[in-house]
């Protein structure tokens, strides 16, 4: 881990004098991210708020916080305006991530949010797992809840995905439930030059049919096949803008079409592609605390969930930051 022999020097002589510095180590277990502790988000400095992008930045674009304490909702909301613009959560506001019903009513985003908190929902909340957010009693969720959860990036099926997601475990299984995240950046320079020359210059459409554990998105139907899926195409090697890397952008397997190939040929390409960007040394596996806070870069890495048995319980707050237009790598 050079990074970190380069820095420690520096950041070690830093948080010796001055207490009100975050404390960040390379995320144990990990060949990339890094973890914070001694973050109070509802009063960060700037100097935190650097050392947090410098985390981002040294982590690759994985950050765990360990806070040791749930999270009210709007210390959540404050870590996440760290990383952008907070967004609306998935499936709440048309256009993000729902759809309208034929035959409904416009109601503009001002309309939408209110009569979400009418309701007592946070319109910058998800609620992940089998407990009942308001009541904390379980619920009934689909049986592939359970299961494996395929790799992914957060809502890639639209033209501007959100950059950050942030996930809050509250409550976590003994076993099983666990997250992975696999670094596309790392994927990006190691990419073969044979298969470089091959996608240079082309798009995945990314298909919105499927959430990640496989359940058909409300309001959705099955297409005949890739080719017809709804979706949105973006290009396969994009780039990040504040370090100038590169990163493979894949979106999810289900569904995805090389645009412009036949059939086959996109298939071909997609399951070589796949093997390339997923394999272990990408890959790191996040066994969770209760309390912890982990913030991916949607444009650096992909993520799944672990399966856990089904008489489990697993719940987790979710966030995530306005995306911005995706940049393609040079062709
Ligand atoms: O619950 C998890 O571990 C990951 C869920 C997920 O894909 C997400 O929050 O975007
Ligand atoms: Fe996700």
């Amino acid at each position: 881990m050079h990074w970190w022999a380069e820095t420690t020097g520096a950041r070690g002589s830093r948080i010796g004098g001055m207490t009100e510095l975050v404390k960040t180590r390379p995320l144990p277990g990990a060949p990339f991210g890094v973890e914070v502790t001694g973050a109070e988000p509802r009063s960060l400095t700037a100097e935190q708020r650097e050392q947090i992008w410098d985390a981002h930045r040294e982590g690759q674009g994985l950050i765990c916080f360990s806070f040791g304490r749930l999270l009210e909702a709007d210390e959540l909301h404050a870590l996440t305006a760290v990383f952008g613009v907070n967004e609306f959560a998935p499936g709440k506001i048309v256009g993000i991530g729902k759809g309208t019903r034929a035959g409904q009513e416009r109601r503009t985003v001002e309309q939408q949010e209110a009569a979400l908190r009418a309701r007592g929902d946070d319109p910058y909340m998800a609620y992940i797992g089998n407990l009942d957010p308001a009541s904390l009693e379980e619920k009934a969720v689909d049986g592939k809840f359970y299961g494996e959860w395929e790799w992914h990036t957060d809502m890639s099926y639209i033209p501007v995905p959100p950059t950050f997601s942030l996930l809050h475990a509250r409550v976590v299984p003994d076993e099983g439930g666990d997250t992975g995240f696999c670094s596309q950046t790392m994927a990006a320079r190691e990419l073969p030059p044979d298969l470089r020359r091959r996608v240079n210059g082309r798009q995945i459409k990314h298909d919105s049919t499927y959430g990640s554990s496989g359940v058909l998105r409300p309001g959705m139907t099955v297409p005949d096949s890739p080719i017809e899926a709804i979706g949105h195409p973006h290009p396969i090697i994009r780039v990040v803008p504040e370090t100038g890397q590169e990163a493979l952008f894949l979106g999810r397997r289900t569904n995805a079409y090389v645009t412009g190939m036949a059939f086959d040929d996109s298939e071909r390409l997609l399951d070589e592609l796949w093997r390339h960007a997923t394999q272990p040394h990408f890959c790191y596996r996040h066994r969770w605390r209760v309390g912890q806070v982990v913030v991916w870069d949607n444009r650096m890495m992909l993520h799944m969930r672990h399966p856990m048995a089904e008489d489990a319980t697993r719940f987790m707050w979710r966030t995530q930051t306005r995306g911005e237009a995706v940049v393609p790598a040079a062709g």
